[in-house]
């Protein structure tokens, strides 16, 4: 209707100065999420039926899901045919850009020496990297095409190594995967893309079927039901198969002072609270003049207004916050409790605050560096702890990749320094065989 399209834009505003923290902690909460049983009933019989008639049971829920009812195979196996990749230039150089910045970063993060460490002399304790062998990727299909994400997760598996990668994508309702995810799955070398979504795409990657690979490890984000999907098989002792971590809507937290442009805050805020109606945003505003705060609400409600994606705003946009501090440091304060996952600073000397950020996923600093950069093409990962974990984990990163294994090697004189403090403990536990698996050896020296 008329008048609700008309209807102003706006977050609603808190001010510290006169608001109980209390009442912002509750303005704060992220959007509430379907029951966890709800989700579970849903997804349980699914994971079963794929477990149980394989490809068979991924292609009945991909015609009833996805539609794409002319699909006869629930797989696309490499080579992938060059008419499934027919792109225009511009897209082409675009995606390889950003798959340059994005391996070069990853590639940054490989350890190329194993870490080495006398504890005490003659014994050595070292640490060092293998790849995954196989992990599954999964792209989100929804509102939105995502090659960018199947970048981020197929680009570091690239560069560690992996030796299978099999991306998971739900097809459109012709059958067919956007030509964009066909050339990045062809360029990280991928080994076949799952034409599915939902549990039953991440069922068929845990427990593979007659014609979806098996994997070990299973990352990218999803909807609900994708995200209990991998919690599940995760726990699943016959799947043995491990999950990055628990994904949630986009966020984004701003930190503007005085010095920031009402525009590009705005702008900011807008590029998340475009992803979904479950989306936050929210503005820690630093000692901001009135007339400030009113120019970013009308930047913020101007440039909402001309998205092509204006009514999914208005559903973030219903739930977001503005926040009024008086200092820099309250604003880090409030930011490090929401632990958001994307934060960005437009504040005069922004650099200066990185070093009180404690929780936050990806960090933008300053005016030139909007979060659509990380998005895409600056080389950082987008896949990131959203809903407060950044408090406890990291985003995809090389390490999402990779086992870290150690080693320890010994002398006789090695033995002989710590053999006294393993026998104690040993007897200490009870453990008689592995004590003497000590004293068998300091006897056998002194033969
Ligand atoms: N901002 C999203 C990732 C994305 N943005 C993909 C655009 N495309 C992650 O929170
Ligand atoms: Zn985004």
């Amino acid at each position: 209707p008329k008048e609700v399209a008309a209807e102003r834009i706006t977050m609603k505003t808190y001010d510290m100065a006169k608001v109980p923290e209390a009442e912002l902690d509750v303005a704060l909460k992220r959007p509430s999420q379907k029951s966890p049983e709800m989700i579970y009933n849903i997804i349980k019989p699914i994971i079963d039926d794929v477990r149980q008639n394989g490809d068979k049971a991924v292609l009945t829920y991909t015609h009833k899901f996805d539609r794409a009812t002319s699909l006869t195979s629930a797989v696309l196996k490499a080579p992938f045919p060059e008419s499934l990749m027919q792109l225009p230039t511009e897209t082409i150089k675009a995606i390889d850009v950003s798959f340059e910045n994005i391996r070069k970063f990853h590639a940054a993060q490989k350890e190329d020496r194993p870490l080495e460490v006398e504890t005490m002399p003659g014994v050595t304790c070292s640490r060092f990297m293998r790849p995954i062998e196989a992990v599954g990727l999964y792209v989100p299909g929804g509102t939105a095409v995502l090659p960018s994400t199947a970048l981020m997760l197929g680009v570091p598996a690239m560069v560690a190594g992996c030796k299978k990668i099999v991306l998971a994508s739900p097809p459109r309702p012709d059958g067919s995967i956007t030509p964009e995810i066909v050339y990045v799955a062809h360029k990280v070398g991928a080994e076949s893309i799952v034409l599915a979504g939902g549990a039953q795409a991440v069922a068929a990657m845990a427990y593979g079927t007659e014609s979806v690979s098996k994997v070990d490890k299973i990352l990218g984000p999803g909807n609900q039901f994708v995200t209990a999907a991998k919690m599940y098989v995760s726990n699943d002792t016959n799947a043995g198969v491990g999950i990055d971590m628990p994904a949630g809507p986009s966020e984004v937290l701003v930190i503007a002072d005085r010095d920031a442009n009402p525009a590009f805050v705005a702008s900011d805020l807008l590029s998340q609270a475009e992803h979904g109606v479950d989306s936050q945003v929210v503005l820690i505003g630093v000692d901001l003049t009135e007339d400030q705060l009113a120019a970013i609400e009308d930047e913020l409600h101007r440039q909402a207004v001309a998205l092509p994606r204006v009514d999914i705003v208005r559903g973030s946009i219903a739930h977001s916050v503005t926040v009024l501090v008086k200092t820099v440091e309250e604003a880090m304060r409030i930011s490090n409790k929401y632990a958001p996952e994307h934060l960005i600073l437009q504040v005069k000397d922004a650099e200066k605050l990185v070093d009180q950020v404690m929780n936050a996923g990806s960090v933008f600093i300053g005016e030139w560096t909007p979060e659509s950069v990380g998005d895409y093409s600056a080389g950082v990962n987008h896949s990131l702890p959203t809903y407060g974990y950044a408090k406890q984990y990291s985003g995809v990163n090389l390490g999402s990749f990779v086992k870290h294994i150690t080693s320890s090697n010994l002398t006789a004189e090695g033995l002989r320094n710590v053999g006294e403090a393993v026998m104690q403990l040993a007897k200490v536990e009870e453990l008689e065989a592995h004590r003497r698996a000590v004293s068998i050896r300091l006897e056998h020296m002194n033969w």
